[in-house]
């Protein structure tokens, strides 16, 4: 009985281990063959006061966020409402245009907080814009995020 009982957990475990690695090889492909390499991560918070920085200093005029040039840049906007405030229900979704295009992340909202966005920079003097596409609470602050190259 206890032979047999330790038997059928090992096939039990093979098993498991074998489909398991079934799951994961199509994914890992996936993730291989669909990302390509990126220069430069940058996170920007998003909430109803405007675009912040990682130190949550709002993003303006005097302070325009930078990019290198010529490098592949991926900007992740992160859900960053305070749970006290009224747009924690809120959703977002930002859209960044370039000179002859334009790119839309996925929504943001309190229970999905992070989208990317992924883009070749120019050279430096060019200038891209990201702003918020959703009817939201703040959406005046959330027009014009300037995007520089430096
Ligand atoms: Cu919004």
């Amino acid at each position: 009985m206890m032979r047999y009982r330790v038997l059928k957990i090992f096939v039990l475990a093979t098993v498991f281990t074998f489909s398991s690695s079934l799951a994961q090889l199509p994914l890992a492909l996936a993730t291989s063959s669909h990302s390509p390499k990126v220069d430069v991560e940058i996170m920007v918070r998003v909430n109803q006061k405007g675009f912040l920085d990682q130190n949550g200093k709002v993003f303006s005029k005097r302070n325009i966020l930078q990019l290198p040039e010529e490098k592949v840049v991926r900007i992740t906007f992160v859900f960053d409402e305070a749970m006290t405030s009224l747009a924690y229900g809120d959703t977002h979704q930002v859209a960044i245009t370039g000179e002859d295009w334009t790119k839309e992340s996925d929504k943001i909202w309190m229970f999905s907080k992070k989208t990317s966005i992924t883009f070749q920079t120019g050279e430096e003097g060019v200038r891209y814009r990201a702003y918020c596409i959703l009817d939201c609470i703040g959406m005046e602050h959330l027009n014009n995020l300037i995007i520089a190259v430096v």
